[in-house]
């Protein structure tokens, strides 16, 4: 991905985040990527003493070039903090994430820190989330899941690799649905009506982000809590 100053600003600022000793959920995506080569930065410069837990294996390839030590999720099950990237997010820190279709191991990792932090640019505020919702399903239950989303007002498309043929299978060995549903008035609503339909593994709406670190071309960031 081009170099974009808005997230590298985020994403440095967000590696600052973490202390000696952490356990840190890694995400996935180009802004989270600078958190990662950052930490590997620290780790090398600073002697930063951390373990990482990586949510795919573009995360794991980028954390292991930059030498951040890994532990499994297994192995430490409570995370200090973890920063990932959004697709969009709004007011009230709901956020869409999945670009990557890597939101499942992402929402587990988030939902096992103790903090979460989302690094972003100001492109993806929004004052109501419009952007369309991934959802990783089960190849099993795709027909079911499609005409279920529809049910919901939906419009599910499921989404074509680019240098495969065929659909996109995620590191879980899943498809990945995205289905927009105009603006999102109610994100906890549609989480939970998407969550109720059989063969979905897991959605990309977020609830449970605790502050959004927005870069800004000139290398300063904003906080938002
Ligand atoms: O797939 C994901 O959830 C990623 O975090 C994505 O939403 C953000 O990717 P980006 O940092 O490359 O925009």
């Amino acid at each position: 991905a081009k170099e974009s100053p808005e997230k590298k600003a985020a994403g440095i600022y967000a590696a600052s985040l973490v202390k000696d000793g952490d356990a840190v959920g890694l995400g996935t995506g180009s802004t989270v990527a600078y958190t990662i080569k950052e930490l590997g930065r620290r780790v090398r410069e600073e002697n930063l003493n951390i373990v990482g837990v990586v949510t795919s294996y573009q995360s794991e390839m980028i954390a292991i070039d930059a030498g951040v030590p890994l532990t499994s999720l297994a192995e430490t099950p409570r995370l200090n903090i973890a920063i990932d990237g959004a697709d969009q997010f709004d007011e009230n820190l709901f956020a869409i994430k999945g670009g990557g279709a890597a939101h499942t191991r992402e929402k587990i990792v988030s939902m096992s820190a103790d903090r979460f932090v989302v690094v972003s640019d100001p492109a993806k505020k929004a004052k109501t989330l419009s952007v369309f919702v991934p959802i990783e399903v089960m190849p099993f239950g795709r027909a079911l899941v499609m005409q279920s989303l529809k049910d919901i007002g939906g419009d599910p498309t499921l989404r074509a690799a680019a240098k495969k043929d065929g659909p996109v299978i995620t590191d879980n060995g899943n498809f990945v649905v995205d289905c927009t549903f105009g603006e999102i008035k109610d994100p906890k609503e549609l989480a939970a009506k998407i969550s109720q339909i059989p063969g979905v593994v897991e959605h990309g709406i977020f609830m449970n982000v605790d502050e959004v670190v927005i870069g800004n071309a000139d290398g300063t960031v904003e906080i938002i809590k």
